[in-house]
């Protein structure tokens, strides 16, 4: 793996509206022209990509007709049976149109979470007729500009009826969806409903059937409420959640920007990718992001290349990084280790009371220093491709 070209054995995904961004943003037009989706699909198989993903309105408009909604799927299907790609994931758009202005399932309008219902039964079946096998909630409008509604309580017991009705849903047409949540702390509303990953894992439990539902945790969604992908990414692998992952970049304190995997905060993509390769994570690996306003087609092509490659880069350094002897020894030195108190971490009384009576030398304990900076210097270096 010298040419860092991917295959579809390296489980790369992408939307139709991730490639198919058009460059609109709040301010601008857009600056690119559509693309088909059975064009993407062929373009993404020649580069490498396993699988496309897609809100049901990436692919069909919400006012086509039945006849119109048929013809689309099926030029879908046949793009995708001539390039073996595959449609691992599938979510509902339940924020673009109006309805859904001020909340879907959290509307306090009892009609407006009927139809968000409806919209999304009908979007399973899309992606149900298309393969997918998992399925990502991300709550777009889920959320408040400002509390006077008084709507904070009933939006999360609205939130779980929608969610208990889908997955009953899934059970009874036999589908067997895993559900992922996707947190965000903001954008599109001031205060979006799960803002972390955190929020999502403690959600979960209180589900009726919280096996069915984990987490599709997103580098920029994380980064823009200020915390570390890394760390999230590592509590949903250790509660078993992670269901699907959406990688992209971020700079911190700035607008929803979706930039190429590893564009901006290289080291943090590093421990992404460790955490994924390591971590027991067998999914797809799924690029929510786009090319920048800036690009033309071409510019798109080249994000999309450079998302792949720049995993692929770091899989290698990754690997590098475990076969680095230097690297090996601090890691070991970094973690102390002694066999008597392992013993008594484990709680019987007799092992309190020792605990208890226990003679610790506390200034040894706060003079020797981890090594972290050494650690964090060979990473550096690493990573600057001046090591081995
Ligand atoms: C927006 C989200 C969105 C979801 C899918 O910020 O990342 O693209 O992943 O609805
Ligand atoms: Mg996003
Ligand atoms: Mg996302």
């Amino acid at each position: 793996m010298t040419d860092f070209n991917p295959t579809p054995a390296d489980r790369f995904t992408f939307g139709l509206w991730t490639v198919g961004n058009v460059g609109r943003d709040p301010f601008g037009e857009p600056t690119r022209q559509p693309l088909s989706a059975p064009y993407i699909v062929r373009k993404l198989a020649e580069l490498g990509a396993s699988g496309i993903n897609l809100h049901d309105n990436d692919l069909v408009p919400i006012d086509a007709t039945a006849a119109e909604r048929d013809r689309i799927v099926s030029d879908l299907k046949a793009a995708l049976s001539e390039t073996g790609l595959k449609v691992p994931m599938a979510t509902t758009n339940l924020f673009g149109d109006p309805a859904f202005k001020d909340g879907a399932f959290t509307s306090a309008d009892r009609r407006v979470r009927a139809y968000a219902l409806q919209k999304t039964m009908r979007s399973m079946d899309l992606g149900a007729e298309l393969g997918a096998q998992t399925y990502v909630f991300w709550g777009g409008r889920e959320g408040t500009e400002v509390d006077a509604g008084g709507k904070l309580m009933d939006a999360l017991a609205w939130f779980r009826e929608s969610l208990n009705f889908l997955a009953e849903y899934s059970e009874a047409q036999g589908y067997g969806y895993r559900f992922a949540l996707e947190p965000k702390p903001n954008e599109p509303r001031a205060d979006i409903f799960l803002p972390t990953v955190g929020s999502a894992l403690g959600f979960i439990p209180t589900l009726d059937k919280p096996e069915l539902f984990g987490v599709n945790p997103e580098f920029a969604h994380e980064t823009m409420a200020g915390l570390s992908f890394p760390h999230a990414l590592a509590q949903a692998l250790d509660a078993g959640k992670l269901y699907h992952v959406d990688l992209n970049d971020q700079k911190m304190g700035r607008f929803d920007q979706d930039l190429r995997f590893g564009a901006e905060n290289i080291k943090g993509a590093f421990f992404t990718v460790m955490l994924l390769e390591e971590g027991g994570y067998s999914g797809p690996l799924h690029f929510d992001a786009h090319a920048l306003r800036t690009e033309d087609e071409a510019g798109v092509w080249t994000f999309t290349r450079g998302c792949m490659r720049t995993y692929l880069i770091l899989k290698d350094k990754v690997a590098q990084f475990r076969a680095d002897s230097e690297i090996t020894a601090a890691l070991e030195a970094y973690r102390v280790e002694d066999g008597e108190l392992a013993a008594l971490s484990k709680f019987s009384p007799e092992n309190a009371e020792a605990l208890k009576n226990r003679t610790f030398d506390r200034a040894a304990l706060g003079v020797r220093g981890p090594g972290l900076e050494a650690l964090d210097q060979m990473t550096t270096e690493l990573l600057m491709g001046v090591r081995g």
